[in-house]
Parts: C-alpha cells; sequence; structure tokens
C-alpha cells in the first residue's frame, strides 16, 4: 500500500508520524489538551473524573499508535494468528494497567501530582469492565494479557454487552441486582462503524442441483441484524505488542427506523426493530456454572460466532491462499462450548459458500479448533432443543445432523455391533424433547480438548468424555493448568510485596515475565530486614482493608486479627455454607468461653463476598445467613475482637486486587472433584496467604509446587465422592456429627433471625442427601482450622511458610500456561517486535 502512495504525499505523512508522551511534561501537556479539546472543559474546571477521562486518554493514544504497529507488523508477517473465542472478558480496569504495562505509571503519577491530583484517586475513577460471571472469564483477561506480552498473534472476540454481570447491593442481609450500565464513558473502545456483518436468523433452507449433479444448500429469508465492531486495545507487558479485543455490538440492519410507521404517526412501534436487534448485545446473562437453555442466550452465540468467523475468514481471504492452508494462519479456541457453533458455521462456509466437498471442509475445521472445558458439573452442560435450532438456525441443524452422522458411522466402524454406544456418544441426544449436545459436538469439531487442572482433566477423560477418548484415542485430551497474570494480580494488586521481591529476583521487567525467578526470594526467607518489610506489606494491605471494611460496612476490624477470606461466586458446590457453619460453632465454642478464655483465642475476621446468580434460591439465602450471623457476632458484646463476619457488597476484579494481598487465610473448600480448578487461590497465594482447602482442581498442584507443610488440606478425595454420596440416601444413617447438629441447633432456635429463612440451608444437608457432603467434611474442616490458629499464633513460622510458598508459585504464571497452549495445541509462535526490550521508560 506505502509503495503506490505518491512520494511529496508519503513524506508529508512521515514528517507527521504521531509519537506517544515519553516524558511528564509531555504527559501533562496531553492531559491538558484532551481536557480542553476532547473533554471541552476549561482547564482550571478539572474534577477527578475529568482527570480520568484525560489521563486515559493520554494513555490511549500511545496504546492505538503501539496497536496500529502490531497489527501491521502481523499482517505484513503474515503468520499463523490465534482467535481466543469467549463469551465473558472479565478484564475489570484498564488505566492502572495500561501504566503498568506500558511502563509510565510514574511519569503519570509526578504529573498528575504537578496537576493537583493522586494517581490513586485517578484509577479509581474507572468503572470496572465486569463483561462475564466469575473464573471462566477472569481466564480469558489473564489470558489476552498473556498473549500480548508474550508477543503472539492474537485477538480475542467477544460480545459488547451494554450491561455487564449487575452490580449487588447488600439490603437487609439479602442480595438485590441492580443494572450495570457501563458505557457512560468508556475511553478504551474504537466503534469500527466501517466494520459491520449482518447475521441471519431463522428463516429457511432450499437445495438446488446443478449440472454435474452437485447439490447446495441455500439458507434463505428470516430476519437480519447487524453486528458492529467495538475494538480494544490489549497492551503487553515491557513490549510494544498490543494486541486487540473485538466486541461485537448489535443493531437493526435496515436504517435507523421504520419511516413509514413513523409518518404514521406510529412513533413507538417505528423503533421497534431497532430495539429488538439491540437486545441480542444488551445483557451478560448473569449464571456462573449452570446453562439455562434461553433463547436469546443461543442468540447471542450465534450472533458473536458468525460475525467473528466472517471475520475471520475475510482476513484470510486477503491473503489469496488454498483453503487448504487455512489451519496454517487460523487456530481457533473455543472458551467452553459457549462458542461450538462456530465449528458448524466454518463447515456451512466452506461448503455452501466456498463450495468444498465436505470431508475437505471437515478436515480444515478439526484442524482449527480447540475446545477447553472449565466444568464436569451436569447442569453447566450446554444442551440446546433441536426445536428451537430449527426454528433459528435451520441451515445450522441439518449440518448438525451431517457430521453427528459421519461421526457415527466412523464410531461404528471401531464399536461394531455396540449400540449403546452410539447412543450414549451421539450428537443428538435422543429425549423428549431431543436435544444437542453442545460439548460432544465441540469434542468432534476439534482436534484437542483440555481440561484445565490436572484432577480435573483426568476426569474429563475418565468420567464425563470417557467414550470419546476410546473413540479418538487419549492424544486428543490433553491438560493445561490454569494461570493467573502477575502484571494484575501481584505488580498492580500488591505493589509493595512486587517491589520486595522485585528486589531480590532481578527488577520487575524480569521476574514478571519470567515468574519462575521468584524462586530467588527463597534465599531471603532467614533474612530478617526482608522478613520485616514483608510483614509491613502485609499488615498495610490488611489495614488498608480494614478501613475499607470500616468505610463501607461500619464495622470496625482489627488489622492484627487473622483475616480469612473467602470471595468467589456463591455455589453450593464451593461451600460457603460450609464456612459460614464453621464460623457459627467459633461463635457458639466463644459464648461458651470464660472471659479469661477468649482472651487467649485467636481473633479472626471472617470475609465473604460474591455474588449469586439472580435465579439461584439456595445460594441467596446463604448470603442472607452470612449477613444475619455477622449482624449477631458483630454486635455481640461478649465477642468483641475475637470474631468478626463481614460481607462485602457487589465483590468484582477492582475489589478482588484490594481483598486478596490482605489476606492471611483463604478458603478454596469446594467438594472434592467439583472445582475444575479455581484461580482465585493462585492470586492468594502469589500475595503472601496461606490457603484452607480441599484436594480439588488447581489446590492439588499449588500443593506439589509449594509443599504440603505449607498449605491446609483437609476433607474427603474426589475418588471417594460416590460412594458417599450413595451411603448417604442408601446407607439408612446418614450421620451428621455433633458440631454441626449444635450449629443447626443454633439456627433453628432463631439465634440468627427467623429460623425459616435458612431452613433450606439446613435439610440440603441433613435430610435431602448432602450432595455436596458437607457433614462428610465438616469435622475435618473443623480440626484443620484449629490447626491454623495454632499455626498463626507462631508469626515466625507462619511468614516462613508465606515466603516459602511465594518462593515457589513460578508454575502458575498464565505466560507459562499461554506458552503451553502455543505448542500443544495452537501451534503458533511469537512474532517479536523490532525492540522487544520494551518501550522507552520516560523520566
Ligand atoms: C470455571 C471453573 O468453575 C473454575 O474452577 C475454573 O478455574 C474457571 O472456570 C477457569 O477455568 N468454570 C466456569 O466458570 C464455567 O464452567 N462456566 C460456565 C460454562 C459453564
Amino acid at each position: 500500500v506505502e509503495a503506490s502512495i505518491p512520494e511529496p504525499q508519503r513524506q508529508a505523512w512521515l514528517k507527521h508520524q504521531i509519537t506517544g508522551f515519553e516524558d511528564k511534561d509531555d504527559f501533562e501537556k496531553q492531559v491538558v489538551r484532551h481536557v480542553e479539546t476532547t473533554l471541552a472543559r476549561s482547564m482550571f474546571n478539572c474534577d477527578e473524573t475529568a482527570a480520568y477521562a484525560a489521563t486515559s486518554l493520554a494513555f490511549r493514544d500511545r496504546l492505538v499508535i503501539e496497536w496500529n504497529r502490531t497489527q501491521q507488523r502481523q499482517t505484513f508477517a503474515d503468520s499463523k494468528r490465534v482467535y481466543y473465542l469467549s463469551l465473558e472478558f472479565l478484564m475489570g480496569r484498564a488505566l492502572d494497567n495500561a501504566m503498568l504495562n506500558i511502563g509510565l505509571k510514574d511519569v503519570a503519577q509526578s504529573g498528575l501530582s504537578d496537576l493537583g491530583f493522586r494517581v490513586e484517586d485517578i484509577i479509581q475513577q474507572e468503572h470496572d469492565a465486569a463483561l462475564g460471571n466469575g473464573g471462566l472469564g477472569r481466564l480469558a483477561a489473564c489470558f489476552l494479557d498473556s498473549l500480548a506480552s508474550l508477543n503472539y498473534p492474537a485477538w480475542g472476540y467477544g460480545l459488547r454487552y451494554r450491561y455487564g454481570i449487575f452490580k449487588q447491593e447488600i439490603i437487609d442481609g439479602y442480595q438485590v441486582e441492580v443494572p450495570d450500565y457501563w458505557l457512560d464513558f468508556n475511553p478504551w473502545e474504537f466503534p469500527r462503524h466501517d466494520v459491520t456483518v449482518d447475521i441471519q436468523f431463522y428463516g429457511s433452507v432450499n437445495k438446488t442441483t446443478d449440472d454435474t449433479g452437485k447439490i447446495t444448500a441455500h439458507w434463505e429469508g428470516g430476519d437480519t441484524v447487524r453486528a458492529v465492531a467495538y475494538d480494544v486495545p490489549i497492551p503487553g507487558f515491557a513490549t510494544p505488542s498490543t494486541n486487540n479485543l473485538r466486541l461485537w455490538s448489535s443493531k437493526a440492519a435496515s436504517g435507523e427506523f421504520d419511516f413509514q410507521k413513523f409518518n404514521n404517526g406510529d412513533y413507538e412501534s417505528s423503533v421497534g426493530d431497532q430495539q429488538r436487534a439491540e437486545t441480542i448485545s444488551a445483557v451478560l446473562y448473569p449464571n456462573d456454572n449452570l446453562d439455562r437453555g434461553k433463547e436469546l442466550r443461543l442468540k447471542q452465540q450465534y450472533f458473536w460466532v458468525a460475525a467473528s468467523l466472517y471475520d475471520i475468514v475475510r482476513r484470510f481471504k486477503k491473503t489469496k491462499r488454498a483453503w487448504r492452508e487455512f489451519p496454517d494462519q487460523v487456530a481457533i479456541q473455543l472458551n467452553d462450548t459457549h462458542p461450538t457453533l462456530a465449528i458448524v458455521e466454518l463447515q456451512r462456509i466452506l461448503i455452501d459458500l466456498e463450495g468444498l466437498d465436505w470431508d475437505d471442509a471437515w478436515s480444515i475445521v478439526q484442524k482449527t479448533f480447540g475446545y477447553t472445558n472449565h466444568t464436569v458439573l451436569p447442569e453447566a452442560l450446554e444442551k440446546w432443543s433441536v426445536g428451537l435450532f430449527q426454528h433459528l438456525l435451520p441451515r445450522h441443524l441439518q449440518i448438525i445432523y451431517d457430521i453427528n452422522m459421519y461421526f457415527l458411522q466412523f464410531v461404528e466402524r471401531s464399536f461394531p455391533q455396540d449400540r449403546d454406544m452410539l447412543r450414549r456418544v451421539s450428537i443428538i441426544e435422543e429425549s423428549q424433547p431431543k436435544m444437542v449436545r453442545m460439548a460432544y459436538l465441540a469434542i468432534v469439531g476439534s482436534h484437542k480438548v483440555n481440561g484445565v487442572a490436572e484432577l480435573h482433566s483426568d476426569l474429563i477423560r475418565t468420567t464425563i468424555f470417557k467414550d470419546f477418548v476410546a473413540i479418538y484415542g487419549p492424544d486428543k485430551f490433553v491438560n493445561v493448568t490454569n494461570g493467573i497474570t502477575p502484571r494484575r494480580w501481584l505488580h498492580q494488586a500488591n505493589p509493595g510485596l512486587s517491589d520486595l521481591i522485585a528486589s531480590k529476583a532481578g527488577g520487575s521487567e524480569h521476574f514478571l515475565k519470567d515468574l519462575t525467578l521468584l524462586n530467588k526470594i527463597e534465599l531471603s526467607v532467614d533474612d530478617p530486614a526482608f522478613r520485616k518489610e514483608w510483614a509491613a506489606i502485609k499488615l498495610a494491605n490488611k489495614t488498608r482493608l480494614a478501613d475499607y471494611i470500616k468505610a463501607t460496612t461500619g464495622v470496625e476490624v482489627s488489622p492484627k486479627a487473622l483475616f480469612d477470606v473467602q470471595v468467589k461466586r456463591i455455589h453450593e458446590y464451593k461451600r460457603q455454607q460450609m464456612n459460614i457453619f464453621g464460623v457459627i460453632h467459633r461463635y457458639l465454642t466463644l459464648k461458651a468461653q470464660t472471659p479469661a478464655e477468649r482472651k487467649k483465642a485467636q481473633p479472626r475476621v471472617n470475609i465473604f463476598g460474591g455474588k449469586a446468580a439472580p435465579g439461584y434460591w439456595m445460594a441467596k439465602q446463604i448470603i442472607h445467613l452470612i449477613n444475619s450471623v455477622g449482624a449477631v457476632v458483630n454486635n455481640d458484646p461478649d465477642i468483641g475482637d475475637a470474631l468478626k463476619v463481614i460481607f462485602l457488597e457487589d465483590y468484582n476484579v477492582s475489589k478482588a486486587e484490594m481483598i486478596i494481598p490482605a489476606s492471611d487465610l483463604s478458603e478454596h473448600i469446594s467438594t472434592a472433584g467439583t472445582e475444575a480448578s479455581g484461580t482465585s487461590n493462585m492470586k492468594f497465594v502469589l500475595n503472601g496467604g496461606l490457603i484452607i482447602g480441599t484436594c480439588d482442581g488447581a489446590n492439588i498442584e499449588i500443593t506439589r509446587e509449594i509443599g504440603e507443610e505449607n498449605i491446609f488440606l483437609f476433607g474427603n478425595l474426589a475418588e471417594d465422592v460416590d460412594d458417599l454420596r450413595h451411603n448417604h440416601t442408601y446407607g439408612g444413617d446418614h450421620k451428621v456429627d455433633a458440631s454441626l447438629q449444635k450449629v443447626f441447633a443454633a439456627i433453628e432456635s432463631g439465634t440468627f433471625g427467623s429460623a425459616q429463612d435458612f431452613s433450606g440451608m439446613i435439610t440440603a444437608v441433613r435430610d435431602h442427601g448432602d450432595f455436596y457432603l458437607v457433614s462428610d467434611d465438616f469435622h475435618s474442616y473443623l480440626e484443620t482450622q484449629d490447626l491454623v490458629d495454632k499455626v498463626y499464633a507462631d508469626q515466625e513460622t507462619w511468614v516462613t511458610k508465606c515466603i516459602t510458598s511465594v518462593a515457589r508459585m513460578g508454575f502458575f504464571s498464565s505466560d507459562r500456561c499461554i506458552n503451553e497452549y502455543a505448542e500443544e495445541i495452537w501451534n503458533i509462535e511469537p512474532l517479536k517486535p523490532e525492540s522487544a526490550a520494551g518501550i522507552s521508560k520516560g523520566e
């Protein structure tokens, strides 16, 4: 392109090539310019909101320049790209992250200070980008950070929800959901009104036969909705590489509104089409580990997948390569089954629109896709009714039937006569109504399937996907243990600790890019000065959280107490109910003691946070019980500082950044075999907290890495869960141990308000089979909590355990994880910018 531009014009452009600010003076100039021009504010009328906006715009300018260069470089190199398809990207705040990844936070800090602002206050102005529910969405965000930091040519594709995950308010102890409208001012996105795709729904299929006898399907009629691209730049850490996250927004395909109706004075219905179209990307479904099978959700999935594939195919076609080279240029990763329709859509594009043979097309499809499974919980495995498919996506249903037919023929050749095998693995479940099993479709259409921690990957191979291992052999099923980005989860969230570690581990630019360098701090574990600083940083983080607790709940907590934290989505399998039962046990024990005995007890602050899906009644009951216990305990003069119970409202990414560095102990106590990986367990240990947990998910690998003397493990093992459950139902006498009985008795006697409010939680354990094995694990949970108290009393031992654990956490960087995906699944290489040494550091 450049060569075709006449020289004088070329020179004019080159002469004025833009660069971002480099030093403080430059930064201030940009901020003032944005305040006056972009924001149209007079310069002495700049409040914190405006200062946030102008600072973000100054950083955005810098980002965008590198972003353009990165995209040009990738296009020019023409190497393979990976596309990460995820319905959720739980990004959190962008400004602090951009400052730190670019490496100019110190410049911004002193520049803002000159202009009369504190950088911390400015950062706090930003609204979280909360386009996700929990672990799955945050994992996608960590992956984007690693992909850019490691210079991989990669794009994320998602939906631009107008409303992210709801905001949680606690009113009278109950969760109330408030819509999260976050787009008022979002400097981090670039609308691409010229990048649109029209997406078809409904309609019917006609088949035509040409002279050679070849049959072609035509999907005709129905509705069309327009997808508009919004791009979000993703900065890498200490590299100019800046990747793209493309989010699709829906709008009406045909004009603004119905002019006929408008002219007839029917104003309201004239905008009806527009509103219907915009509904598709309006709201994130607020369920975590649960599938509700709503038609609008399937519409969202197809809308997003079809727009993304159109975009990917359009980019590939520009290279003029043969179709068989598609998998050499494109890897697509399916984040859970939500984007599984991409498999069907690519097959459709290749056979219906591009005229390839079924087999050639299918081989391209299989080589292109990889599928990540994130849960074994049956209620989360997606299924869509055949009827809904027939109505919404008639051509796709036909293709699914064909995929299934060829697949079952293939199975039959290896397992002749095994009718039951065919029934079990069929993509179509022969139920009433018939259902499309999305996980099976994802497996059949991908070349690799992965779980997210070793135990989880073993479980999917031996349970839910066992038959597919028999069919395809074991090599198709791999493990890639999750990771987290140390940039956000250490450097950004805990700058004090990050700096202290950097002083021993070769500087932040090094250890944050190679987290195994953490092991250097183990050499300092006995260094008194280092230990002292370590403890002081933890105390400062706890003090900051204590201040926040006081400001938001009115409860005073002592930063000297043991902070025991469980923050994550509220779910029975995560067992917040066991935690609060344990807290009640502690309260009853304290109440039975003399004041002198109580004085000796280890003071604790039990901190909870997390959202319940709006329709999840039991999870809401758990929140209510936690708050009701807090109301009693926190106001009981007998108890004082010995125990406090706090529920922090509206847990989200930015709150996690404050809470995690302040924990002494965090709880990861799911029923063994239910938590696929967990990622907050990694964040807590990395921030110098110990964990109490079950042998589940990544807890097992954390134990392997840090040593079992540094973690408080308890409870039954995954391999025993089935027998225990069976025993509850058929074993005759399901025993609930005495201390748990006492907890139930206290609740039932009205100690924490109306007993009726909590009866569901009690009967689930005592009378309805205790599916999550709370009664089986409660005793060892309490014993282990007592052990925690004993160890905590000896602060020297405690600090040694914390430092040693952090030193051994290098494995859990999402950089390691992304490199494994790149090698084992995507077969892509990084594309290093000319100077990968990093962007200049300003002053
Ligand atoms: C979550 C898992 O529950 C969690 O253990 C894991 O760390 C995280 O994914 C990232 O891998 N799974 C989900 O959020 C999930 O499965 N959500 C819906 C698809 C059902």
